[in-house]
């Protein structure tokens, strides 16, 4: 039996963050015992020289997992549209949300949320009856950690498009997977990397790429999660995205 380990980090300036710190960066690995130092390094670095500043307080977490307790499931397949400049964002989103269960308003708000949020350091939850926030975290937002790609998939077993070694991307596809996994309708997400301006939209089992999501030097960025609180249990929703380890594989 192999051991497996949950690593997280959360980091911030000005103190902790629930002392008021800014958001600085956080990072979540699901791996095996021998890479546990390799990763703990990669995310300090990861804080302490980040674009959006240098990070006065880092929160590292390493926690064993057991092996039976980890589920199998597919990546999303990945696809880009075109987008020209921020401004023209929000009718990408119009064209490619065209169901008629999610109101262009309530698409519209999302992408506003997600593109002015200064403060959670996760994800909010909204519900697509009420368009209300479900999420009782203010700040914190919920948090998707213990998921991975597994790394025993031979990367020629996957789509060409999901081989990726860039390394923001694969793990945007990796939690937007888990995510999708969860029975999340729509997620939509912008870095809060000043210079990273290409978001994407997980909706309908496909990982859509947007360039331009956002202005360029921007600090704020988020993530929100749609969901149907008339058939999802938030609670059970909530405890599968931040607890349930979760390994991502071939189709
Ligand atoms: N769980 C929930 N929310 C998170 C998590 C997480 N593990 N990590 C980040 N967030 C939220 C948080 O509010 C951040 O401010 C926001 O998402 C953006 O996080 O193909 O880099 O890590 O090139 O800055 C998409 C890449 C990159 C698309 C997204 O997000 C592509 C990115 P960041
Ligand atoms: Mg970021």
């Amino acid at each position: 039996m192999n051991k497996w380990y949950s690593v997280r980090m959360r980091s911030s300036i000005g103190g902790p963050h629930e002392d008021g710190g800014m958001h600085i960066s956080g990072a979540e690995r699901l791996i095996g015992e021998e890479k546990i130092k390799k990763s703990a390094l990669e995310m300090i670095q990861r804080a302490t020289n980040h674009t959006r500043g240098q990070a006065d307080f880092i929160s590292l977490k390493i926690e064993a997992i057991q092996e039976n307790d980890i589920h199998y499931i597919p990546a999303l397949p990945v696809n880009e549209v075109k987008n020209k400049s921020p401004h023209t964002t929000k009718q990408v989103l119009k064209e490619l949300v065209n169901s008629g269960t999610i109101r262009p308003n309530l698409l519209f708000s999302l992408y506003d949320w997600i593109i002015q949020d200064d403060v959670t350091r996760g994800a909010i939850i909204v519900d697509i009856n009420s368009g209300k926030r479900l999420d009782p975290f203010k700040n914190r937002g919920v948090r998707v950690s213990h998921f991975d790609w597994d790394t025993q998939v031979d990367e020629n077993e996957l789509g060409e498009q999901q081989v990726t070694h860039h390394e923001r991307r694969a793990e945007a596809i990796a939690l937007a997977s888990k995510v999708a996994a969860a029975g999340t309708i729509l997620e939509l997400c912008c870095s809060d990397d000043p210079e990273y301006t290409t978001g994407y939209l997980s909706y309908q089992h496909t990982f859509i790429r947007i360039p331009h999501m956002k202005k360029i030097n921007s600090p704020y960025g988020g993530r929100v999660f749609l969901i149907d609180s008339n058939t999802i249990n938030l609670d059970d929703y909530i405890h599968y995205l931040e607890k349930t380890p979760v390994l991502i594989g071939g189709n």
